[in-house]
């Protein structure tokens, strides 16, 4: 069921805000299944409370963590070649639409655009994102969506104007988001974004480009200890909501280069023999024991490009940017997804 359709005058200068409501995640299972695998695991989506959140953006700041900026940067180096691209009164739609200056960055480059379309798992924030994107962009057609990335949507359904279902699609997925999933859930996520388009559409995608390990660890372990922090505080969210008494000063954060799978692999090793009760279930962890945070996954523009070819995208035109290798695709549907 879809909530109601809401004036704007009651959604805060949003066009609409509709709950797609998207399967509710269970933390507490997740947690449990997560810590009682051989190799110890947690979901990395849960990093994202407010605190989480907050570490999060403290991370972008650390000079080593050149992700955000370069991204950024590149964004506003390309801004002309995307009006273009875009043409008139394109549509844009962001999966996972968070508080960030890239939106802003790409609607202020492209060419009158007719709607931006935010979603996000979680209603309130994407709300109130979008309500403050509304305040800076008050002639723009603004809606929220609570929705999650991997679902299916059916965009032609969305109550937006004409004129913005007249526009060109334009689905925008920054933040090489893509790189912390696995290759193969990776590849069904384009398969999924590829069906919110129709010919002529795209999708603009940020993906992190390969580079020198010392760059990629530093970047991941930053001297200030922030990321270190960021992956702590899950624990202590675990502690707190599920009654757990995991001592976090016994966990070391360290975070790899794996060239083989090509990705920054993060874990909190244990500094000794540890046992603890979460959710009332007992758990142990030897010395040097490890729980897998989180994977970054880098690639070059080859192998990105062969893993949207699969999801049905072909690529119609990537940059990279000057400094820390960082790249940007253009994609486009083309035939069918394999
Ligand atoms: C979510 C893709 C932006 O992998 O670079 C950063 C997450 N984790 N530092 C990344 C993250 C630790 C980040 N992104």
């Amino acid at each position: 069921m879809t909530e109601p359709r809401k004036t704007p005058s009651q959604t805060g200068g949003l066009s609409f805000f509709e709950d797609m409501h998207p399967p509710a995640a269970d933390f507490r299972a997740d947690i449990l299944a997560g810590l009682s695998k051989p190799q110890k695991a947690l979901p990395p989506k849960y990093y994202y409370d407010e605190e989480g959140s907050r570490l999060f953006d403290a991370i972008t700041e650390q000079p080593e963590y050149y992700v955000t900026g370069t991204e950024l940067e590149l964004m506003r180096t390309i801004g002309p070649e995307l009006r273009e691209l875009a043409g008139e009164g394109a549509l844009v739609l962001e999966p996972g639409a968070g508080s960030s200056v890239k939106i802003r960055t790409l609607l202020d480059a492209l060419d009158s655009p007719s709607a931006y379309v935010g979603m996000d798992i979680s209603g309130d924030h994407v709300r109130s994102a979008c309500e403050a994107l509304a305040a800076d962009y008050p002639s723009l057609e603004i809606g929220a969506l609570c929705h999650d990335f991997t679902q299916s949507l059916d965009v032609a359904a969305l109550p937006l104007s004409a004129k913005a279902h007249a526009g060109r699609r334009l689905v925008f997925f920054p933040g090489s988001t893509i790189g912390n999933f696995e290759l193969i859930d990776a590849l069904a996520l384009l398969k999924t974004l590829r069906g919110w388009l129709r010919e002529g559409d795209a999708l603009l995608i940020g993906a992190d480009m390969r580079k020198a390990s010392e760059a990629l660890e530093a970047a991941y372990d930053d001297e200030a200890g922030v990321t270190a922090a960021f992956n702590l505080n899950l624990i202590a969210r675990i502690n707190r909501e599920l009654d757990g008494d995991i001592d976090a000063d016994a966990l070391q954060y360290k975070a790899f280069w794996n060239p083989y799978r090509s990705r920054v692999e993060m874990y909190l090793v244990a500094r000794r023999d540890m046992h603890f009760t979460v959710g009332g279930e007992r758990f142990v962890i030897r010395k040097d024991e490890t729980i897998h945070m989180e994977n970054s996954h880098k690639f070059t523009l080859e192998t990105f490009q062969d893993l949207a070819a699969k999801a049905g995208l072909r690529s119609r035109k990537a940059w990279v940017s000057a400094r820390e290798p960082f790249s940007i695709h253009w994609l486009e549907p083309a035939g069918e997804a394999c």
